[in-house]
Formats: C-alpha cells, sequence, structure tokens
C-alpha cells in the first residue's frame, strides 16, 4: 500500500465511524468487471472496492498462470476428474466441509485427500474461494467444499492475488497452524450454497476454476428486509415464500440482489457484510457437447433454413433446396426472431467475444443484421 492510499484509508474510517452507522453502503447498481491485470494496482482495488465495500469481478486474465487452471480442466473446460484421480493430488489433505448426501455435525468432519472426495462427486464444477466456510447447514443441493491446504511439493494450485495480501483470517490460522478458510466447492449444475454472509464479517474471493456460477449479493443490512416473522433469515432468497406478506412482511422494502454471473477464470471479490447466494449453472460446453464456435455455426445453419423457407414462402424469388416449407411462414418467422435473440445474447457473451472469428464465412454481427431486418419484414405476416 503506497502512503496516499493509508492515508485515504485511514481518513475514510475515521469519517466513518462519525458519519455512516455499521453496515451502511451505497449499493451500486452493477458490478465492475476489472479487465486487465496490468491497469489495476493495489490501490486502485484498495480505494476503489474494498474501502467502499463494494463487489467487482476480475477477468480470468488475472488467474491465467494458474496450476489448477491449467492442469485440472479438460480442454473442453469440464474439471479434469481422471486427472485429479491420477494424481490422488499429492499429499494435498482435503476436509470434506459438506456433501450434498448428508449432514455431518459440526467438527466431525474425517479428513479426506481430494480423490476420495472426488470419487463422491458427479463430473460436475470446481471453484476455489478463499474466506470462509459455509454455514453447517446442508441441503442435498448444496455443492461439496473442501479446505485445501497447501503443499509446496504439489504443483503450484493458484497463486494469492495481490489484492487480498492482506488476510487477516488466514494469515492468523496459518500463524497458528491450526486450520485455515480456504476452500474448493464442486458441485454440478443445480446445486447451490444457501444465503449466508461469510464469517466474522470478513470479506472473501473466490475464483471459478471451471464452470459458471449466478451470485445474488445484497448489500449490508439489506437481509433485515428479509427476515421472516420470527426473525429467521432465509435459507433461499429466490424460494416464493418470501412473497407471502405474513411470512416475511418486510419483503418488499428489500431491492433486488445485484446479480453476478461468474464465468470460468474469473474471480469476484465478496465485500465484507454482504450476504449471498449462489447458484452453479451449466457449463455450456459440458451441457451441450458444443463450444462457441459450434453453437454459432449451428444457429447459423438454422438460421439461414429458416430464411430460405421464408423467402420461398414469400415469394421472393431466391429459392434453396435447403428450406424446409412444410415448416409453414409462422413457424419460420418465430425460429427467425428467437434465433435472432439467442444470436443476440451470444455476440454479447463475453466469451463469445474473445473467440476468433476471422475464419467465419459470415460475420456473427453480420448475420444478426439479416435476421433483424427479416424480423422487421415479417412481423406482420
Ligand atoms: O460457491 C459457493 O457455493 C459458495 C461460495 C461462497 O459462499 C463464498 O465464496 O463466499
Ligand atoms: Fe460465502
Amino acid at each position: 500500500m503506497d502512503r496516499e492510499t493509508r492515508a485515504l484509508a485511514e481518513k475514510h474510517f475515521r469519517g466513518l465511524g462519525a458519519r455512516l452507522p455499521d453496515g451502511v453502503c451505497g449499493p451500486p447498481g452493477r458490478v465492475d468487471f476489472i479487465e486487465k491485470p496490468d491497469a489495476f494496482s493495489y490501490a486502485d482495488f484498495f480505494k476503489g472496492y474494498l474501502l467502499p465495500n463494494v463487489p467487482c469481478v476480475f477477468s480470468s486474465a488475472f488467474t491465467e498462470g494458474w496450476g489448477s487452471r491449467k492442469h485440472w480442466v479438460t480442454p473442453d473446460g469440464k474439471p479434469d476428474l481422471d486427472y485429479l484421480l491420477r494424481k490422488r493430488h499429492g499429499c494435498t489433505c482435503c476436509q470434506l466441509r459438506s456433501a450434498g448426501i448428508q449432514r455431518q455435525p459440526q467438527g466431525a468432519h474425517a479428513p479426506q485427500r481430494v480423490h476420495q472426495l472426488l470419487e463422491r462427486v458427479h463430473p460436475g464444477k470446481l471453484f476455489l474461494s478463499q474466506g470462509l466456510p459455509l454455514p453447517q447447514r446442508l441441503a442435498p443441493v448444496q455443492p461439496m467444499c473442501g479446505s485445501l491446504h497447501r503443499d509446496t511439493s504439489v504443483e503450484d494450485v493458484y497463486s494469492l492475488p495481490v489484492y487480498f495480501s492482506s488476510d487477516w483470517l488466514n494469515e492468523y490460522w496459518d500463524a497458528i497452524n491450526v486450520d485455515d478458510y480456504r476452500f474448493i466447492y464442486m458441485g454440478p449444475t443445480g446445486t447451490w450454497s444457501p444465503f449466508h454472509a461469510d464469517i466474522f464479517r470478513s470479506f472473501s474471493w473466490s475464483v471459478n476454476i471451471c464452470g459458471r456460477k449466478k451470485w445474488l449479493l445484497f448489500p449490508p443490512g439489506q437481509e433485515e428486509a428479509l427476515r421472516d416473522c420470527h426473525g429467521s433469515l432465509p435459507y433461499d432468497v429466490t424460494s416464493p415464500t418470501l412473497l407471502d406478506v405474513r411470512l416475511h412482511p418486510a419483503c418488499a422494502r428489500c431491492s433486488p440482489p445485484l446479480e453476478v454471473t461468474q464465468e470460468a477464470g474469473e474471480m469476484l471479490f465478496v465485500p465484507s457484510g454482504w450476504h449471498h447466494q449462489v447458484h452453479n449453472l451449466v457449463i455450456m460446453k459440458s451441457c451441450t457437447g458444443i463450444n462457441y464456435k459450434e453453437f454459432y455455426h449451428f444457429l447459423k445453419v438454422i438460421a439461414e433454413r429458416r430464411i430460405l423457407t421464408l423467402a420461398k414462402e414469400m415469394g421472393a424469388g431466391t429459392v434453396g433446396s435447403v428450406g424446409d416449407s412444410r415448416l409453414g411462414t409462422q413457424q419460420a418467422a418465430f425460429d427467425v426472431s428467437r434465433i435472432t435473440e439467442v444470436l443476440a445474447s451470444l455476440v454479447a457473451n463475453r466469451d463469445f467475444q474473445r473467440v476468433d472469428t476471422s475464419t467465419f464465412s459470415l460475420q456473427p454481427e453480420e448475420l444478426l443484421q439479416q435476421l433483424e431486418e427479416v424480423v422487421t419484414a415479417t412481423a406482420a405476416l
């Protein structure tokens, strides 16, 4: 930390004590995305996010060199369970905190090797978090959570990002050599971690080794409005029971959470006191068996066939042999409008934007424009 940052931080905390009650911070409308490691200093993070206590997402460029990202993931983006099993992950000991299958009382977790944990997990996702354990309330929907003890004899699993280098909790636990707050979560699509805030109001950070997660983030204090009539916090903030005003009388006062979709390799900063709920999403490649390039090609083929069908039906002249007129005009027009929407979101997708499209016979933006023109032309059909 430089002098100026320290002076600002100290002033901030003196001012905060005097002006702002504990936990009040103006929630931002969206979460910033930090693209380039070179252009983002410790002071930038400290002043822009840590002090104001607001979340941010770091691009996958920040974790590019990590051994876990290189070795634990298959080329098509799935967890490489064979590798992890084969490796037995050296002597790395992994304590299973929670398993989706059964309840384990607090403190009664037998340490397990990583491979023992892997043998119990479905091919799914792998995430690495530093900061907190989850509450020990378990449901069949939760991902597994293991605590990874670093062992210098094994591959370099991760390197601590400079932004989180002053981590009192882990420093303390390391110093007394008892335990730590470094966790690996693993779970297939559909598993989720219940609503909670991290231990001792700590901040935390979390990286997806592979897979995608959806985070629902509530600024400090918002959780008060979510309490039920007995004063308890909800287990699942997406449950329809929250809409029942008799059960959750103050719920209407709670603003919607900040929603973050965290992609593979990206790192999320979860500030202190922010409650959150985390859902494991589909791995695009593993779910559909195709990657972005193939998915674009798939959309393009169907789009061209539907456009041909419409051209034929509307007597526009150029009739190809591939258009299937049995579909009918309405179905073709409907499909075109759906494809347009899907393609628009694909074109806006950050991962897709990184795909090299120079060899594509038709650029995605051009196809999108053509589709939009067809949608306009066929709207009144
Ligand atoms: O990824 C999860 O399932 C939970 C992670 C979490 O709560 C955290 O890192 O703070
Ligand atoms: Fe958490």
